[in-house]
């Protein structure tokens, strides 16, 4: 397993061409990866499905109730214990029931003020309150997804992903292990409170790792999350202190990566 100071290879051309070409036959059919060239030319690609789209997936976080038109706060998909020993019980608690649902609430009451606005309110405040929509909203989209990318171990938390998620990484990252060693590094330096996260990029169809300032902030636009980690003090430091990079390596042993599969599934499909 390389460690978190790995120096990540720069891949040649004739292999970013091949790789490219890889996941244009991955979209395409399923072709074996090892069974193509740089020689091949690549099929256009697909458009990418907007991430509303798939309806099994990102619409089911449970984070919006239509009767009452408000964004609510989702139930946790396993009890708060479950994920011990590497997340404790009193920080889960803490975190979905408190943090998170402040965002739910603060994104909620933006929204009124808005409304509130469009009625004959102080216009002057409209920059407020879309900040106060985005961060807070940011936060109420990343813990719904974030809860549902962890599972306790053993019970589909851990192991590797699979499918052409498994082939996307290996294609994007060179391996699993060097996936991992990026991913954690990455997490373990974001400065101050934000996420680590795993996106594809939607032009050029890859895998990247990027970093979220706060809740929301070097978003990239039409990226479709696959994997976020939560680095946030509150996330983690009731156990951990201020040894983030321990909390990363524990949150490794509880990803859900069926989620995590269906959510690049989802974002490739065509139809
Ligand atoms: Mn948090």
């Amino acid at each position: 397993m390389p460690s978190a100071t790995t120096p990540f290879s720069v891949e040649s051309d004739a292999a970013a061409v091949t790789r490219r070409g890889a996941l244009a036959a991955l979209v395409g059919g399923g072709v074996a990866l090892h069974a193509l060239s740089a020689a091949h030319a690549q099929p256009a690609m697909p458009p990418l499905r907007p991430l509303s789209g798939p309806k099994e997936v990102t619409l089911d976080l449970g984070g919006w109730d239509d009767s009452k038109g408000e964004f609510v706060l989702p139930k946790l998909p396993y009890d708060a214990k479950a994920l011990e020993p590497h997340i404790d019980a009193q920080t889960m608690e803490l975190h979905h029931g408190r943090h998170h649902n402040n965002y739910v609430t603060n994104a909620n009451r933006a929204l009124r003020m808005l409304a509130d606005i469009r009625e004959g309110g102080d216009a002057g405040l409209v920059r407020h309150w879309a900040r106060e929509l985005s961060f807070n909203l940011g936060g109420h989209i990343n813990h719904s997804l974030f809860w549902k990318m962890l599972a306790p171990a053993g019970k589909g938390g851990g192991g590797k992903p699979e499918g052409a998620l498994a082939t996307a990484i290996d294609r994007d990252f060179g391996s699993y292990e060097k996936f991992v060693a990026h991913f954690k590094a990455n997490a373990v330096q974001v400065e101050s409170n934000g996420w680590g996260w795993l996106l594809l990029e939607p032009m050029s169809r890859k895998l990247m790792i990027v970093q979220m300032s706060s809740q929301q902030d070097r978003w990239l636009t039409g990226a479709v999350p696959i994997l976020g980690i939560d680095v946030w003090e509150h996330a983690y430091y009731l156990k951990y202190q201020n040894k983030r990079s321990d909390y990363v390596d524990a949150c490794m042993n509880i990803i859900n990566w069926e989620f995590c599969g269906k959510l690049f599934d989802s974002a490739l499909r065509t139809d």
